[in-house]
């Protein structure tokens, strides 16, 4: 390469949320990615959070799946393509002979491009002729999609982000926006900087970031959002906020949702002592919504993972439809989603329960028109299984084969252990990853290596609607491919036709065309991008960020649905729907007396595979934590900082009791990043309850019985060491990375001095080893050096505290300890005390939280702007702006206490 051309620039899309962050990579031989906001995407105008701006640390090659693998004699050994794609055609085709196509299955992902989603589809239902796909969007937003099918005739969002912007209230219900959609939340408080009249309300059991900053919290007992609704739906529908000619011209079943919301909710005193609100604030809130014209609801996963999630959805639409407040500027219910991909996957039908192109499996019409444009030889005529059904079948011995694609089910699916019972059970199971150990991995017999991020080619759409081009900007490493080519390979290797693309662009185009196709009156589908169709290869590379419906004959998408009032019901009617409350499946009770509430935490995705990488990343949660009320932890006889155990009727896990995340008393929080990769016993998966709502068939993620007990060690310790350690024989253990190093936090049994010591380490009689034991104190501590370099270093504590992380992680980046540090090494002090940083609360600039705590007082700052103009911290992507702000409250607390 010429190195005096500038170096290429590709804009690409974030991989992570659902915001849907353009993002600009530069590419420089020798160095890692330039990542960067790509101001000209018009879904985030230059922004990202920290995780999008820490991509770059994310695309080594360090722990890649590279090549194809296939077990035998039960051990995973490398293979070439070919014979790993004849084992996967060869045993799907066997099975099918043998039992039928509903023996074999596909459980793909939200993180697949539009691309590899259309070809597993098509694959699934027309060639197979089964519609066992499912997808883990089905643990995510099937009730969101659920909802909109009830309501509107058809899986649609209404509206785009500009509506947040332009709304005066912002109702959050079960969204942690600034933690999970951090780019669309610091346009909301940009808008309301701007005009300060936008109102937040957020709705939430946790006093989560995004409450913080929220003008009204409402912390509802977990499970009751139906309620609260159908009592506003009560009291807008009493204190004339219809929007009676709306009403009247353009919906239908009012009565019957008012009848079955006036039969609980129709006593704002009632639903707040149910809902377990102050009445006052409640009755603010209705005041509120039923004030502001332009309110646009804004929901997640406190919503959709319920067992009531889909009522839910509809309970707040509800509310919607009765005020007329949809199609238009500033308002609108709008379901966030989760994944990169989550809207493109129900776009080509990805769910076990849809056609394609937003047609149905269940209308013989359809299921003709979509086999007929394939021109398959079949085509699935009844639903397939849902994911919680799919794995229970696969565990029944009824499907017997199945492909895992991007996504880690071992890990994020409930009753996590009955998966892992049906894969080691299972004749074949085939997954598709990027990296090469995750849980899920280890149950597979044929390992497919697929192109990830920068890598991998095609398209998302995000929660607007919004189609934009993922590119690649890195070479395919080893021999890893992007997914549609293995499904591919594998169709033509089972005989099937329809599967000889050339690129992406060949697959974006049937999926174009097919959304068009007949699509008149008889068939109308709102979702119609055929204004995409029959594009040249350059401009589908050159395509910019677009907003579907895209009107055949145009490339101008559409920025807002039902402007014109008409719905995708044959009668062009929205359709209010009866949402009888009712309370989570499961019941605390004496034996599991807390209800368990899992999520996510601010700078980690998902199972870590990848933000897991980043040691700016890890810095903000090193540890999974048990975050419950201080008085539960009294009663449960647990101390934060200490281990604890929770338990339900499915599994166990073990980790840190913690306060502060702003949980009510009767719930624990538990974030559900950690797997066996990275801790001895932390997957909470294993523990939540597999109960999902009857109609969409999504898990009660939020809401499982649970106790908290002491998990008794009798010492703590911490490693940090270059090397990856063997750790499996202790008690406890948790790991992250840090930058040049493997942060371990050990909680352990017996002894833990020099012999274990040094064996833990790998550190022989010849080093440079320089240890501290004070066996009466209950302390250990040891450092192994290799010519003046830090190598490891491990500190062991029998009850007293252990000395913060921070100096010493920094050591890692030395070639060598001055003399000064080497002597105060062991007491894990910099040799001039200064101060300890803190855990770190802003990722972007590595600010902790001591240096803004004191940074505050010692200043006098009172201000959040005020607090970046000083140390940098929130400057960048804001998302610890809310951390700073209980900052300062803190401060300020501090200070009226000391008078
Ligand atoms: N940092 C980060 N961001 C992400 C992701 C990630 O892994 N990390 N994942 C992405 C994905 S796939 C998704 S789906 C989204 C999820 O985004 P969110 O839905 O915002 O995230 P969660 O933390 O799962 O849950 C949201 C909130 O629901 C609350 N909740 C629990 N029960 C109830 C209830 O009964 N009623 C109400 N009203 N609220 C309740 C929880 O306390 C929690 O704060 O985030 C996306 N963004
Ligand atoms: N308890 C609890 N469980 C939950 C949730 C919860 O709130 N609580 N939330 C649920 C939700 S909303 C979601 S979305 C799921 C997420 O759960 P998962 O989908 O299981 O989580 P990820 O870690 O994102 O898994 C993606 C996998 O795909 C791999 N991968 C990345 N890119 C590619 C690619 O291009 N191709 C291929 N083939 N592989 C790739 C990654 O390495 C990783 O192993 O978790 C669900 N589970
Ligand atoms: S908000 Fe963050 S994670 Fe989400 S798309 Fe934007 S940069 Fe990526
Ligand atoms: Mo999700």
């Amino acid at each position: 390469m010429d190195m005096s051309l500038p170096a290429p620039t590709v804009r690409t899309t974030c991989p992570y949320c659902g915001v849907g962050c353009g993002v600009t990579a530069t590419v420089k031989p020798g160095t890692i990615p330039i990542i960067a906001g790509d101001a000209r995407h018009a879904a985030s105008g230059g922004r990202l959070c920290v995780k999008g701006a820490a991509l770059g640390e994310t695309l080594d090659l360090d722990g890649r799946l590279l090549y194809p693998h296939i077990r035998e004699e039960g051990a995973m050994r490398r293979a070439g393509w070919d014979e790993a794609l004849e084992r996967v055609a060869g045993g799907f085709a066997r099975i099918i002979e043998e039992y039928g196509p509903d023996a074999v299955a596909l459980y793909v992902s939200g993180q697949l491009l539009t691309e590899d989603y259309y070809v597993a589809n098509k694959f699934m239902k027309g060639y197979v002729g089964s519609a066992n796909i499912d997808t883990n969007s089905r643990l995510c937003m099937s009730s969101s999609v659920a909802g909109h099918k009830r309501a509107f005739g058809e899986d649609l969002v209404p509206g785009c982000y500009e509506d947040f912007e332009l709304a005066d209230l912002v109702v959050l219900v079960g969204s942690n926006t600034a933690w999970c959609h951090p780019t669309l939340f610091q346009r909301i408080l940009k808008a309301k900087e701007a005009r300060p009249g936008l109102r937040i309300v957020a709705i939430d059991p946790r006093r989560t970031a995004t409450c913080e900053l929220a003008d009204l919290h409402l912390p509802i007992k977990p499970g009751t959002d139906v309620w609260l609704f159908n009592g506003l739906l009560t009291y807008l529908a009493r204190h004339g906020h219809a929007d009676a000619a709306f009403v009247q011209a353009q919906t239908e079943g009012l009565e019957g949702a008012l009848a079955t919301a006036d039969t609980d909710c129709s006593d704002p005193v009632q639903v707040a002592r149910i809902c377990r609100v102050d009445p006052g604030k409640l009755l603010a809130f209705y005041e509120a919504f039923a004030a502001s014209d332009k309110v646009v609801s804004a929901y997640s996963q406190g919503v959709n993972q319920s067992s009531s999630g889909t009522d839910k959805v509809n309970a707040i639409i509800n509310c919607h439809l009765l005020t007329g407040r949809i199609g238009r500027p500033g308002m609108g219910p709008f379901s966030l989603t989760g994944q990169p991909n989550a809207m493109g996957g129900r776009e080509v039908g990805g769910l076990a329960n849809m056609l394609a192109a937003h047609m149905d499996l269940d209308n013989p019409a359809q299921r003709e028109l979509v086999r007929s444009f394939w021109d398959a030889p079949r085509i699935a005529d009844k639903p397939g299984l849902k994911a919680v059904d799919l794995f229970r079948a696969v565990e029944e011995g009824k499907v017997k084969a199945v492909w895992i694609m991007a996504t880690n089910p071992l890990v994020s699916l409930p009753d996590a252990e009955k998966v892992r019972r049906a894969l080691d059970k299972c004749e074949l199971v085939v997954v598709s990853d990027i990296v090469a150990a995750t849980d899920t991995n280890d149950y597979a017999d044929v390992l497919l290596p697929a192109l990830g991020w920068g890598e991998k080619d095609g398209t998302v759409t995000n929660s607007e609607r919004r189609i934009s081009r993922q590119r690649a900007f890195l070479p395919a490493p080893g021999e890893a491919r992007a997914d549609w080519r293995a499904l591919c390979e594998v169709a033509r290797r089972m005989g099937f036709t329809g599967f000889g693309y050339e690129d992406a662009h060949a697959i974006f185009d049937e999926h174009a065309r097919l959304s068009g196709w007949r699509n008149d009156a008889h068939n109308r589908r709102v979702f119609d991008i055929s204004g995409l169709a029959g594009m040249h290869r350059k401009d589908y590379d050159a395509l910019e960020p677009v907003q579907w419906p895209v009107a055949p004959g145009s490339s101008e998408g559409t920025q807002r649905l039902f402007a014109d009032c008409r719905f995708a019901h044959a009668n062009g009617k929205a359709r209010f729907i009866a949402t009888a409350p009712r309370a989570p499946v499961h019941a605390v009770d004496e034996d599991f007396p807390l209800a368990l509430n899992t999520g996510r935490l601010r700078d980690q995705w998902h199972t870590m595979t990848r933000t897991g990488k980043s040691p700016r990343l890890a810095n903000h949660a090193p540890e999974p934590t048990i975050d419950l009320h201080p008085h539960d932890a009294l009663l449960c006889g647990v101390r934060e900082g200490e281990l604890a155990r929770v338990t339900s009727r499915w599994g166990a896990m073990v980790a840190r009791v913690a306060h502060g995340g702003g949980i009510a008393r009767g719930s624990v929080f538990v974030p559900i990043h950690w797997s066996g990769q990275t801790a001895s016993d932390a997957r909470v998966g294993a523990l939540v309850n597999p109960v999902v709502d009857p109609v969409s068939g999504e898990p009660e993620f939020k809401h499982t019985p649970v106790r908290v007990e002491p998990f008794v060690v009798e010492w703590q310790a911490f490693v940090l060491s270059r090397t990856p350690l063997a750790v499996d024989k202790v008690a406890n253990w948790t790991r992250v990375q840090g930058a040049g190093f493997v942060r371990y936090e050990l909680g352990g049994r017996g002894p833990a001095q020099a012999g274990w010591a040094r064996t833990l380490l790998d550190v022989d009689e010849e080093a440079d080893w320089i240890e501290y034991d004070d066996a009466g104190a209950g302390v250990y501590r040891a450092a192994h050096l290799v010519e003046g370099r830090l190598q490891a270093c491990i500190f062991v504590t029998r009850g007293g505290a252990l000395p913060p992380r921070q100096w010493l992680a920094g050591l890692f980046a030395q070639e060598t300890l001055a003399p000064g540090e080497r002597a105060t090494l062991l007491a894990g002090r910099a040799p001039l005390a200064g101060a300890d940083p803190g855990p770190t609360v802003c990722s972007c600039f590595g600010v902790g939280r001591n240096t803004i705590y004191a940074a505050i007082r010692k200043q006098g700052l009172e201000t959040t702007a005020q607090v970046t103009s000083c140390l940098k911290a929130g400057g960048n992507c804001g998302s610890c702006v809310p951390e700073i702000g209980k900052l300062l409250a803190e401060a300020r607390c501090g200070e009226s206490e000391r008078g």
